[in-house]
């Protein structure tokens, strides 16, 4: 390797899914370096079709970022959602549950597009289609990224790696055996989602819990809905022709007087439901983030709103460290994330056990459990605000700020 093959940056940021460009951003405004490695290409990473819910302090904080133009003359803002059962449709008020708040539909693709053209138009580093991402030296106070790019053997020396490559990147492998605990709970079922070119059938999200499972409808803008089915978790997207994905459909959201609109299909695809969760987020000089550390299952809209969450976290302790040699912060950048990732998980769990069908209820117990816990969320203030307020987002977990737990 020549010289001109090593490069020097401040933080090594891997991956650049919402995690690594929020990250890039707040370091960027902090004037700190980074230097982003993605491993796909740039119409790859702006066409992946995920999330679509963002939290208010998800939203507030992209804006706060200069990311949020498009954001708020495009994005849907919701003061509530349907739950669906037994052929009715109830309406929990999130502004009138949690004084004023809601959320806002805009999807991830478009969200990563206004980060990457903000790191560009910045002219901060970030390279597309990079190869064997090694995060080396992780232990000692000089780590360093090994990687190929355009056919060559790169090294960029940093102070910092942060891991934000998703579940199946390459950085929580690179910390040695034993250093990490992995808790996880996997889900007999999946979600088989579609795009499709026609105005949302209604104006707010609908949850709907139906004897042949789960359905959601959902949406990213006046002409396009996005719609999922509850599913096998290997499911075989070959065995859903069209008129298979629109006739269960209709038959889960059945409700009088109401009718799902039908349009050409733009996009298909299966995702299995999991729980996650690794501890610590962080091993010497390597720190994670989002994907990496955690997953939820899609049920509570959580997943790209906690990446956010813990790249805030991140860049708060960097920047502390940076600009005072103190790491105390960088320390606890675990323990300080951990209570909200939990809080998350428990959410996302509750609202999976609460509207998918399981797959053993042979005798119909969970079914009739689900029932009821749907009825008293519909019907008690308490518990309807306990859905409300976790699905906007807490703007503090156990009563406190992030960064001041424990
Ligand atoms: P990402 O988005 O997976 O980004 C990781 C990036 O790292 C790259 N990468 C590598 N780069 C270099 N070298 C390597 N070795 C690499 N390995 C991987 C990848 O190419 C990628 O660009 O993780 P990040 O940034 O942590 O963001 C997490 C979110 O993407 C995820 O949690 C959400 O999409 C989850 N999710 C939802 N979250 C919400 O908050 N609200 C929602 O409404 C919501 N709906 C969803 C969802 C996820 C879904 N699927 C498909 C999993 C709905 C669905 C269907
Ligand atoms: C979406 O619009 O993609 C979406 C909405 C709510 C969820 C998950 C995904 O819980």
């Amino acid at each position: 390797m020549t010289a001109s093959d090593v490069t020097r940056t401040q933080v090594g940021i891997v991956g650049a899914g919402p995690a690594g460009l929020v990250l890039g951003q707040l370091l960027h405004l902090q004037g700190i370096d980074s230097v982003i490695l993605e491993a796909r290409d740039r119409e790859y990473v702006e066409g992946r079709v995920r999330a679509g819910v963002l939290e208010q302090r998800t939203v507030d904080l992209l804006i706060e970022m200069g990311v949020g133009e498009r954001l708020e003359r495009e994005g849907l803002v919701h003061h509530g959602v349907e739950l669906r059962f037994g052929g009715e449709g109830h309406r929990i008020p999130f502004d009138e549950l949690t004084g004023g708040r809601g959320i806002t539909i805009y999807g991830q693709q478009e969200v990563v597009k206004d980060l990457i053209a903000a790191r560009l138009e910045a002219g901060a580093p970030l390279l597309f289609e990079v190869d064997d991402v090694r995060p080396v030296g992780i232990d000692t106070d000089s780590p360093a990224l090994r990687f190929r790019h355009d056919g060559q053997d790169r090294e960029l020396r940093c102070d910092v790696i942060a891991g934000c490559d998703g579940f199946h990147g390459v950085c929580r492998d690179a910390v040695p055996a034993g250093a990490l605990a992995f808790r996880e709970h996997v889900y007999p079922f999946g979600w088989l989602g579609i795009l499709a070119q026609v105005e949302p059938s209604s104006d707010e999200l609908i949850y709907c819990h139906h004897d042949r499972g789960f359905a959601l409808h959902s949406m990213r803008s006046p002409e396009i809905t996005r719609l999922y089915l509850q599913c096998e978790p290997d499911e075989d997207i070959e065995r859903w022709p069209d008129e298979r994905i629109w006739e269960e459909l209709h038959t889960r959201f059945a409700q009088d007087g109401w009718s799902l609109k039908e349009g050409p299909i733009v996009e298909k695809g299966v995702t299995p439901m999991r729980s996650f969760v690794t501890e610590p987020m962080q091993c010497g000089r390597l720190f994670m983030a989002g994907d990496a550390v955690h997953i939820v299952p899609a049920t509570g809209a959580k997943g790209l709103n906690l990446a956010v969450a813990d790249v805030r976290v991140l860049a708060e302790a960097l920047v502390h460290w940076f600009s005072s040699g103190d790491s105390a912060l960088l320390e606890g950048y675990s323990d300080s994330c951990l209570l909200r990732v939990w809080t998350a998980q428990h959410f996302a769990w509750w609202m999976t056990s609460m509207f998918h069908r399981m797959p053993d209820d042979r005798d119909g117990f969970h079914a009739r459990l689900q029932r009821a816990q749907l009825a008293y969320v519909c019907s008690s203030r308490a518990a309807a605000t306990a859905l409300a307020e976790n699905y906007v987002g807490l703007e503090k977990v156990g009563g406190r700020l992030e960064g001041q737990i424990f």
